[in-house]
């Protein structure tokens, strides 16, 4: 037996707040983000998180910090003398997140776990501390299907490994369905920030999210593997034909939660490799870092360009 959610309407406040759809959160005398290391009424959340106006998120710390490092130099932001960019989740020991003035840069580890359990928090996170209208991003990577490695994919839409466009959840011995709907309108401004000076070709497209990295993605190299090449190859020309452009893990996730939250979201990720080609990424580790800097440099161009216009 399934239900699927309702479309969400009334979501946010009048000015803009995010309204948290749990009548249960107001009720607690406290509520511990435990997997942020902060809490209600431990921290005065207001205070340290209320000027925030973009969530970036991707799967590794040490990406996250650097991409903290580099939207702090392209906005122009300066920490306070005598103060240095921290993980402000360090004591969680399962998430990092550093704050840049209006800019969270936060990791979500690999999958729709992770990543769920990370937006629970982040979006009261955003309640507690009254934040108004934040957008999300989720910068990361993927496999492509028929693009080149190091081409930009920006989703407007995502589905499962089943080409389903919603995110799947069991709830009370129940499949919950709720919607993996991302903001079109954004993903178009993302796409029209890229320019043909960039070295690089940036696409627009549905991405599939898989719940595994092997099997669940078509590889022929993990440790298992019941189907042939062939069958592989039938199964992305499949994906292809119905506009699949990218593989990655957290996408429908991300987008069925914010959605559900009222909170506008764009997913942006840079392909490793061709699925087509092959499974194995052998790019060299050099490479990949330059490349994962390209959905950051987009990111940062609509933060910049946000930021300037206001
Ligand atoms: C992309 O890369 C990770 C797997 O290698 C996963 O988090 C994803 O979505
Ligand atoms: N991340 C994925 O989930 N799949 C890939 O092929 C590459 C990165």
């Amino acid at each position: 037996e399934s239900h699927t959610n309702g479309e969400n309407k009334e979501t946010r406040y009048l000015d803009g707040s995010v309204r948290l759809r749990n009548p249960h959160i107001e009720l607690m005398d406290q509520d511990i983000l435990y997997h942020l290391a902060l809490g209600s009424e431990s921290h005065d959340l207001v205070e340290m998180f209320g000027d925030v106006k973009f969530v970036c998120m991707g799967g590794t710390p040490k990406r996250m910090e650097s991409f903290a490092e580099y939207i702090m130099s392209e906005i122009g932001h300066r920490l306070p003398t005598g103060t240095q960019l921290m993980d402000i989740s360090q004591y969680s020991y399962r998430y990092s997140m550093y704050k840049v003035g209006p800019v969270l840069s936060i990791s979500h580890g690999m999958g729709a776990p992770s990543i769920g359990i990370l937006l629970h928090e982040v979006i009261k996170l955003m309640y507690h501390a009254k934040c108004r209208d934040p957008i999300f991003f989720r910068i990361g990577t993927c496999g492509g299907i028929g693009l080149d490695g190091g081409t930009v994919v920006i989703s407007d839409d995502a589905s499962d490994g089943m080409m389903n466009k919603y995110y799947q959840v069991p709830i009370l011995g129940k499949i919950v369905k709720r919607p993996a709907k991302l903001d079109k309108k954004l993903a178009r401004e993302l796409k029209a920030l890229s320019t043909p000076e960039d070295l690089y070709d940036t696409v627009t497209g549905t991405t599939m999210c898989a719940d595994d990295f092997y099997e669940g993605q078509g590889r022929l190299d993990g440790a298992f593997c019941d189907y042939t090449e062939a069958e592989k190859m039938e199964y992305l020309e499949r994906l292809r034909s119905a506009g699949i452009k990218n593989i990655e893990m957290e996408a429908t996730t991300f987008a069925a939660l914010t959605h559900h939250a009222g909170i506008k979201a764009a997913v942006v990720c840079v392909t490793l490799l061709d699925r087509l080609k092959g499974d194995q990424v052998c790019t060299p580790k050099e490479v990949l870092v330059e490349w994962q800097l390209r959905p950051q440099i987009l990111v940062a161009r609509y933060i910049k360009r946000y930021l300037q216009t206001k």
